[in-house]
């Protein structure tokens, strides 16, 4: 049975004054029936980790390096945001994929170097909405899951997020059939390429405008186990709610 997640991406956003919102979100959650998961901007993983010591709640980075060192100006290592205090790392966001041109084998690559620091790597796939519209979601999004995730992978650390590109920081969510058409060809993808106990592991989490008054429905969609969520994750009075949903 896989657990549920709740997580948390916090983007380009919050300075040391957002760690009270941290630790609020922690406080409502002192033995949650549910993962949590939070990654706010690396510079406050340190803090954070201090912070949240005594927590249920698990801190991510959202970006890591392939390599493990090297002359590679401004990157981080996931050995890096291990010893920060991170357990997971957000790996492929369709933000990195379009900013930075990050593409499926860089994305392969990243989250094999995650696993390979002990860390839980949460891959992120998406279609725009012009792929949407020409019918191309599921060869898309399958596409990209199969070539974002190496072979051999522990399936209780990898987690996949599916996050419709036109979805994410705009308000607009897909039907709930169509978050469940997704979710049961990736699960369904999954299951043939890694088999039964590894395919049937990996966490599927939706993500894109997940809100306090959506997320009960989303949570109830088939092969849904989580949500990846943005804006709402900034504070515990939207993200607590979100968390009790699961
Ligand atoms: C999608 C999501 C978090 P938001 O990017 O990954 O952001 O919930 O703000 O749409």
């Amino acid at each position: 049975m896989r657990r549920k997640l709740a997580a948390g991406n916090w983007k380009m956003n919050g300075t040391g004054a957002a760690l009270g919102a941290l630790e609020a979100i922690a406080a409502a959650h002192p033995a949650p029936s549910v993962d949590i998961l939070i990654c706010p901007p690396a510079t406050l993983l340190s803090r954070a980790a201090h912070a949240l010591a005594d927590s249920a709640v698990d801190l991510g980075g959202q970006d890591c390096h392939a390599e493990t060192s090297g002359a590679h100006t401004g990157d981080i290592s996931a050995a890096m945001l291990a010893d920060a205090g991170a357990r997971a790392v957000i790996l492929g966001h369709s933000e990195r994929r379009a900013d930075h041109a990050e593409t499926d084998a860089q994305v392969c690559a990243k989250t094999r170097a995650a696993l390979e620091a002990g860390l839980m790597a949460v891959v992120c796939i998406g279609e725009t909405l012009e792929q949407r519209e020409a019918g191309q979601t599921l060869d898309v999004v399958c596409g990209q899951l199969a070539a974002s995730l190496p072979d051999g992978i522990d399936g209780a650390r990898v987690v996949v997020a599916y996050e419709p590109v036109w979805a994410i920081g705009t308000g607009k969510v897909p039907t709930l059939e169509q978050i469940a058409e997704v979710h049961d060809a990736l699960r369904g993808q999954l299951l043939g390429r890694f088999g039964a106990e590894t395919g049937s592991a990996i966490r599927l989490l939706y993500g894109g405008s997940v809100k306090p008054g959506n997320a009960a429905e989303i949570f109830a969609v088939s092969n849904v186990d989580g949500a990846l969520v943005g804006g709402a994750s900034l504070n515990a009075a939207d993200f607590s709610p979100i968390i009790r949903a699961l």
